[in-house]
């Protein structure tokens, strides 16, 4: 069993990580728009990541004997001034998401509630990857090829490969991904 306060934080938690698959479907519509097929891969894959950070908080819940209850999803951005400004507005968020889940942690340590503590944990690991994910890519723009031209088209075609590595029907149990 867990607290009524803890419920509510990671009820929220679920509101921000569909937040985080809404506002990175509008960053693939926007890329799609701009002809940039695999950046728009890309952040369909991610968009399919966040669903499943929001699912398995919600098997947690259920798990819990708690009921999730569902938030308003705010409206996210839809355009943005260059490829550059949607890696960067990425990494912003997830900082953000980052600073969320540290939050939660914290929550949990104080109210001592072990079995919230040992799942967060995945979710603190998996933030140092999204971070990582989206600073890589920002570092390979700059690198290699500025923001336009050539090089933006293969790394455009690089960013199309991207797998999808978690499951993507929430029907069944949930398993542990890396
Ligand atoms: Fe759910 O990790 Fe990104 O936001």
């Amino acid at each position: 069993m867990i607290s009524e306060k803890m419920r509510q934080a990671l009820n929220e938690q679920i509101n921000k990580e569909m937040y985080s698959g809404y506002l990175y479907m509008a960053m693939s519509a926007h890329c799609n728009d701009q002809g940039l097929e695999g950046f728009a891969h890309w952040y369909m894959v991610q968009y399919h990541e966040e669903m499943f950070h929001a699912m398995k908080i919600y098997e947690y819940l259920l798990d819990q004997g708690s009921k999730p209850v569902l938030l308003a999803i705010e409206k996210p951005q839809e355009s943005w001034d260059s490829p550059m400004d949607v890696l960067k507005a990425t990494l912003e968020h997830e900082k953000v998401v980052t600073a969320s889940i540290h939050s939660l942690m914290r929550q949990a340590e104080e109210e001592n509630d072990y079995a919230s503590r040992i799942f967060l944990q995945w979710y603190v690991t998996e933030q140092v990857e999204e971070e990582k994910n989206a600073a890589d890519i920002i570092t390979r723009m700059e690198i290699s090829m500025g923001s336009n031209g050539p090089g933006l088209y293969m790394l455009d075609r690089e960013l199309k490969s991207r797998p999808v590595t978690i499951p993507t029907s929430f029907v069944g149990p949930l398993g542990a991904e890396d």
